[in-house]
């Protein structure tokens, strides 16, 4: 969830003021899945539950947040993947558009077997993304539509699809975050959700602001917020799709989840400043520094690391707070 810090205004008795920023993001709950990008994924056997948009008529929704952590990511990588069934992945660029692929496979489609749908080129900015991947399967042939949708708006449509029955029923696992290592997602994931139902429609919608809740037609939910470094994923639908954690996937959570709380700033007995913070443990903190609040943040003085002193307790001294008449600090994460 995005949070909203309101700047406080400097005054002439402001001896420290301290701001807490934290990554832009929009979203994901509690902890999410962490995939390396190197070879990381989940997965679940097979099983009827995963067989979506199989039956004559039978549409489905297949959808994630994912979190970019940087603009480095070439190549493909993978949101969902169930192979000569349905995928959803990216393909990151470095020099142009990013693109997000939504792919169905049939027997009855003529070599190599699937269609894929290539959603107009988008540029995707580091922080949490909602994607969505749709497939209206009409009865009969011929009217079939299927849909991309990124943050609530529709990036690609296919009209004039041709599956009668349903897409291809297959045997794979259904893998989450690569195929069995191939094509590995850089980041995290979140809120993975399979439904056998049309989810989103037209051309826009509204994105997802809490996490999802289980329902008639939800046919897997992934909510990744077991214990940190969990590598066994509950299902929150009925239909007990436990994921797996291979090659070092698990839970973890790319950013605080909650503002820093400052606890007690004090100015020691032989001059130095410190105080102390409490936040997420282990997350990552820089002290910036500026004797003139109005500095672009880039001519902030970085002022090295912050001590976790205790599980979620944050402490930082400044020994050289007593050259300075007025120095104001900000803490950064990551
Ligand atoms: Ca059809
Ligand atoms: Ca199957
Ligand atoms: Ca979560
Ligand atoms: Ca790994």
């Amino acid at each position: 969830m995005r949070k909203t810090i309101t700047p406080i205004i400097a005054s002439a008795f402001t001896i420290c003021l301290l701001h807490f920023s934290a990554p832009e993001s929009s979203a994901a709950w509690g902890s999410a899945l962490s995939l390396d990008g190197v070879n990381d994924y989940a997965s679940v056997p097979d099983n009827n539950s995963l067989d979506l948009g199989t039956a004559d008529g039978q549409g489905f929704t297949i959808e994630a947040w994912f979190y970019v952590p940087d603009l480095n990511g070439e190549g493909l990588q993978t949101l969902i993947y169930k192979q000569s069934a349905y995928a959803l992945f990216i393909n990151f660029h470095t020099s142009q558009a990013d693109q997000m692929f939504f792919r169905l496979w049939s027997l009855a489609l003529p070599a190599p077997g699937y269609v894929t749908l290539f959603a107009n080129p988008t540029d995707l900015s580091i922080g949490w993304h909602h994607a969505a991947a749709v497939f209206d399967n009409q009865p009969g042939g011929g009217n079939d539509t299927a849909a991309v949708y990124l943050d609530g708006s529709r990036i690609g449509l296919g009209t004039g699809l041709n599956f009668n029955p349903g897409i291809g029923n297959s045997a794979s696992p259904l893998y989450i975050g690569a195929y069995a290592g191939v094509n590995p997602f850089h980041g995290w994931i979140d809120e993975v959700r399979l439904s056998d139902v049309v989810r989103y429609s037209g051309t826009s919608y509204s994105v997802p602001t809490a996490p999802f809740v289980s329902d008639a037609n939800t046919r897997a939910l992934w909510h990744f917020d077991e214990p940190a470094g969990s590598t066994s994923f509950g299902d929150s639908s009925a239909n007990g799709n436990t994921l797996t954690g291979f090659n070092g996937a698990q839970t973890g959570n790319p950013s605080p989840a909650v503002p820093p709380y400052l606890t007690n700033p004090l100015k020691l007995a032989d001059g130095p400043f410190q105080f102390a913070f409490t936040n997420s443990p282990g997350a990552p903190f820089t002290v910036l520094a500026a004797t003139n609040l109005t500095l672009p943040l880039s001519n902030w003085t970085a002022l090295g690391g912050v001590t976790e002193v205790s599980p979620g307790r944050f402490q930082f001294t400044d020994p050289q707070a007593t050259n300075t008449a007025r120095r104001f600090y900000r803490i950064y994460s990551p």
